[in-house]
């Protein structure tokens, strides 16, 4: 009989080190769940993706607070009902940081119905929770960074508020970005672009979208995409360097004529967008306006530009 390795044995690409898991600390390798988990059959979970970046003062995690609080809004939306509170969870954050003596990560904390009953229902099922924290680079490819991604408009549209809860951070809700992301990558093209389904543009698979034009900077307004912590972070950016800012709603030929787009998110930070549906966006290259604010971005989360350190949440050791 052809033997698959067993799930909880198969060695991980991931280097988590590390793992917080229900109140302690474990090896990755013993960080494991049961194949009867709930979330696993019903994608009944919730998560987090952060970022700590290296600075002069040690590592620092950026808007630590919002993330915590928006991992439990995403439980709340999903009826969960965790024990844990706010300051809970930044510290067991904190705490896997410094037991992975990491300079700088993306961390990923779950929140999850265990395996204690099997069915629709999560009444008997236990709530776990996680943290990892990983290595991780530049989340688009380096090219897409310098040169600007290639997007493409997805046969998928975006969930509507009223089939799936798109303002929380479900495991389930990421079946639709996981098919996007898919039909983009196999097609040649870095990320997907999602419209709702009156054909407005909602947002990437894993990002907030802006584009510039004639000098103003337009943020896709808040519908059914998520509640971007980036996205935030880059409107008080740009009006704190003077750029008229505006939310709205937009079709996708609006990007089209766009000076510039680009995208945000936590892992894809400030990633310019160089052409969609194989139309260039101005010249076709990176913009120098997201160019100049990735620039920014970077600045700020690592503690360079003091005015912002409000937003860091030191490490210590
Ligand atoms: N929209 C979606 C659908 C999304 O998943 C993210 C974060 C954003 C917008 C931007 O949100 P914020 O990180 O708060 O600015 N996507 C996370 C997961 C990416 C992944 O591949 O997994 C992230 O960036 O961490």
């Amino acid at each position: 009989m052809a033997t698959t390795p067993s799930p909880n044995t198969t060695t991980s690409a991931l280097d988590a080190g590390l793992i917080w898991l229900d109140g302690q600390l474990v090896p990755q390798e013993q960080a494991t769940v049961s194949v009867l988990t709930h979330a696993l059959h019903y994608g009944t979970s919730v998560f987090e993706g952060i970022r700590a970046y290296e600075t002069e003062r040690g590592p620092a995690v950026f808007r630590l607070r919002e993330h915590s609080q928006r991992l439990l809004d995403s439980a709340k939306i999903l009826g969960m009902k965790p024990t844990m509170t706010v300051e809970e969870i930044d510290q067991a954050i904190l705490e896997t940081i410094r037991a992975n003596r990491r300079k700088s990560c993306y961390i990923r904390p779950l929140l999850w119905y265990g395996p204690e009953s099997l069915g629709v229902s999560p009444a008997r099922n236990l709530l776990h929770f996680m943290v990892a924290t990983l290595p991780w680079g530049v989340y688009l490819g380096e090219e897409a960074v310098t040169k600007g991604a290639k997007l493409i408009t997805s046969s998928w549209r975006r969930s509507s508020g009223d089939i799936m809860p798109t303002k929380s951070k479900a495991g389930g809700n990421y079946v639709n970005s996981v098919l996007a992301k898919e039909e983009a990558l196999e097609n040649g093209y870095e990320e997907a672009l999602l419209l709702d389904k009156e054909g407005f543009v909602a947002e990437g698979t894993g990002e907030n979208v802006f584009f510039l034009k004639n000098g103003t900077l337009y943020a896709i307004a808040h519908s059914v995409n998520l509640r971007g912590i980036t996205r935030d972070t880059i409107v008080q950016l740009a009006r704190d360097m003077g750029t008229l800012v505006e939310n709205t709603m937009a079709t996708r030929d609006e990007l089209y004529t766009a000076d510039e787009v680009f995208m945000t998110g936590t892992a894809a930070e400030v990633t310019p967008v160089a052409s969609i549906d194989r139309r260039p966006i101005g010249p076709g290259v990176a913009g120098p306006y997201a160019l100049a604010m990735r620039e920014r971005y970077l600045q700020v989360v690592s503690g360079k530009l003091p005015a912002y350190d409000r937003w860091l949440t030191y490490v210590g050791g």
